[in-house]
This record gives structure tokens, C-alpha cells and sequence, in this order.
């Protein structure tokens, strides 16, 4: 048993559309705890280190102009095994390649319109709440927690 802490955002092409009620209840069935959470225009500085990794792809300035085009939710999210069951509900980067259930698959449209991030590892997840959520989130106690009945 691992509660790991992760970070998730959605996208603006999901917030544009309308599906942030969708893709957020899918974390809340699934046990994962909403420890903060925002709307808002990303800060570009942020956005400029959280996609650093990317810089010298060919699809990064389309991707970081995608990023600001209008508003994300980012979420700081914990849970078990909150980074590898977020992107399991995520589901393949490109939605043409994933599987039913997935939110991509379900209802993304293509790779550069994937709807939401999530934290690909321990090292990057510390990194990215680090970078989005400084000061940590509320600490609170949900039902449905299934940790606390193991
Ligand atoms: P993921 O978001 O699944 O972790 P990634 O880290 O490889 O995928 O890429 C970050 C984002 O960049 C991805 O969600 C969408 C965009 N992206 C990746 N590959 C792309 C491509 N070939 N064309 C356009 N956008 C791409
Ligand atoms: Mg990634």
C-alpha cells in the first residue's frame, strides 16, 4: 500500500468543451482524493518549467500555446497509487492508440487535444505539485478513503 500525492490538469480543450464535471468525478469514484484544486489562466513561467522536459520536441510551442489558450484546472491529487492511477484513468497520450474507459479514448480527439496531464512518475510527480501547488493542499478526510479501512 503507497498514498503517493500526483499531479493532474485539465487541459483547456476539456474545460472549453465542458467535460471538467466528467473527468473529475472519474477520480472521485475512483477513491482519489482532491487535496486543492484551481481554474485559471496557467502562469506562463510555470507552464515554461513543467514542459521544459519538452523543449527541443517539434510540437512544443503549438503545445505550450495550447496550454494558455484558455482556462486549466490543476488538481494535486492523492491517493494509492495516485500516480499510476491516474494515468491508468488518463489512459494512452495519443486517444486513437487507448482502450474504452480510458478519458482520453473516451473522449479526447486527437494527440495534441488529449484533455489532461497527469505526473508520469514518483520524481516527476514531486516535482510538478512542487511547481504548481508550493504551499500543499487542504488536509481532510473523505469518505471512501480506502486506506484507512485496510
Ligand atoms: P503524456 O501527456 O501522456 O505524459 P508526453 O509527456 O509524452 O505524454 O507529452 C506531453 C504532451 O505533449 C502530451 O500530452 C500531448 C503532447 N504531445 C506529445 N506527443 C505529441 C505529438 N507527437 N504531437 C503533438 N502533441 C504531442
Ligand atoms: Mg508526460
Amino acid at each position: 500500500m503507497a498514498i503517493e500525492q500526483t499531479f493532474v490538469m485539465i487541459k483547456p480543450d476539456a474545460v472549453s468543451r465542458g467535460l471538467v464535471g466528467d473527468i473529475i468525478s472519474r477520480f472521485e469514484k475512483k477513491g482519489m482524493k482532491i487535496k486543492a484544486m484551481r481554474l485559471e489562466m496557467a502562469d506562463p513561467e510555470v507552464v515554461a518549467k513543467h514542459y521544459e522536459v519538452h523543449k527541443e520536441r517539434p510540437f512544443y510551442q503549438g503545445l505550450v500555446d495550447f496550454i494558455q489558450s484558455a482556462p486549466v484546472v490543476p488538481m494535486l491529487v492523492e491517493g494509492e497509487n495516485a500516480i499510476a492511477v491516474s494515468r491508468a484513468l488518463m489512459g494512452a497520450t495519443n486517444p486513437a492508440e487507448g482502450r474504452p474507459g480510458e478519458i482520453r479514448f473516451d473522449l479526447g480527439q486527437h494527440i495534441g487535444r488529449n484533455l489532461i496531464h497527469g505526473s508520469d512518475g514518483p520524481e516527476t510527480a514531486a516535482f510538478e505539485v512542487g511547481l504548481w501547488f508550493p504551499d500543499g493542499g487542504a488536509d481532510y478526510k473523505v469518505a471512501g478513503e480506502q486506506w484507512l479501512f485496510e
